[in-house]
């Protein structure tokens, strides 16, 4: 398969642009310093924000999944699972609440944002929980910081091993828009349903310690195409 297209020297280190398609980016060990910066394709502000992946970890603790942070805002958009079945959503610094139960499966999470309306949805593996109205007329900063894998409390930094994810994660998508139903479902079946400002199929990266990339690992009663993207 086609696989890496292009190698660029950043600043920092290497960035990568990949088709990640089939892939997951594995953590293996709890540390401060491994993860993964996603660099946007859109810089912001965002009045509308879909994030889209899906995780599998065996952690009993709180951990990160997705952590965006603006120059004056470290929890600008943060998806964060807590410890008693709590998982919560984060946008400018305020934290909102969803009774979501932490699980060793493979998980599909998908969370909408609308600036306009306050409108909130989480979806675990397709399932829509009670939505809910939050930081209505607020808007997400520009520039974002995007790391996976830790939790950031500044700009770029501030990350604690405690907060660190450790597992394997995948399929992630960014759009700067609410997705319908419809999309969510296209998202979940891998039916061409690309995010346009992160894209899991044309991801720009860079990896800090050890993360490894490895092929994904399917669940037996998954439809085929939930874990193997077939290009139309
Ligand atoms: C690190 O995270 C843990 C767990 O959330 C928290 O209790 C602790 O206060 C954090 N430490 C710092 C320095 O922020
Ligand atoms: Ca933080």
């Amino acid at each position: 398969m086609f696989v890496v297209i292009l190698i660029l020297a950043s600043a920092s280190g290497i960035l990568t642009q990949k088709d990640m398609s089939g892939k997951v980016f594995f953590i293996p060990k709890e540390s401060s310093s491994s993860y993964v910066v996603l660099y946007p394709m859109k810089n912001g502000p965002f009045e509308s924000i879909t994030v889209c992946l899906k995780s599998h970890s065996a952690l009993t603790r709180d951990y990160t999944l997705f952590s965006l942070a603006t120059a004056n805002k470290d929890n600008d958009f943060l998806l964060y699972q807590e410890k008693q079945n709590t998982f919560s959503v984060s946008i400018g610094n305020q934290d909102l609440f969803f009774s979501i139960p932490r699980t060793a499966e493979v998980r599909s999470i998908c969370v909408s944002w609308d600036s306009l309306t306050g409108d909130v949805v989480v979806w675990v593996d397709g399932n829509p929980d009670p939505r809910k109205i939050f930081m209505k007329g607020y808007r997400v900063g520009a520039r974002p910081i995007i790391i996976i894998g830790q939790e950031q409390d500044n700009y770029g930094g501030g990350l604690n091993v405690s907060q660190s994810f450790v597992g394997e994660i995948s399929d992630i998508h960014m759009w700067d828009r609410v997705l319908t139903s419809q999309e969510l479902m296209d998202v979940l079946y891998n039916r061409g349903m690309v995010g346009n400002v992160i894209n899991w199929y044309n991801l720009y990266y860079e990896t800090k310690g050890e993360v490894i990339i490895l092929p994904q690992v399917c669940k037996i009663n998954y439809k085929p195409e939930y874990c193997n993207y077939v290009p139309t």
